[in-house]
């Protein structure tokens, strides 16, 4: 019966590749995944010009400026106001996930 042990034998061979690939899968390193919050917090960054991990207001102003904010100034009051837990007018790292929300509620998303 060569037809049915053929058929057999394939069966086989087909139940015994999904695991062999799942292994594979686990295997291989996956990259860990880019959030949009972290594209956010990556482009804030940027807007630290003197690099101090603070984001203080002029800072904000210029990232919402460059984000296309129609009224800069006014994001900026309201990110302060959303995310400045510590109320020094400035964005400190504790308070980065805060501002992060804020700007992605806003629909400050990376194209
Ligand atoms: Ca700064
Ligand atoms: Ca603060």
């Amino acid at each position: 019966m060569p037809l049915s042990t053929g058929f057999h034998n394939y069966n086989t061979v087909a139940k015994t590749i999904p695991p062999t690939e799942a292994q594979v899968t686990t295997a291989v390193p996956v990259p860990v995944p880019v959030t949009e919050a972290e594209v956010i917090r990556e482009m804030f960054k940027k807007y630290d010009a003197n690099n101090d991990g603070v984001l203080c207001r002029k800072e904000l102003a210029k990232a919402f400026k460059d984000w296309g904010a129609r009224i800069p100034w006014w994001r900026t009051r309201g990110a302060l106001c959303c995310a400045n837990a510590n109320k020094d007018g400035a964005i400190n790292h504790n308070e980065w996930d805060d501002l992060v929300k804020f700007a992605s509620d806003l629909g400050h998303t990376v194209k």
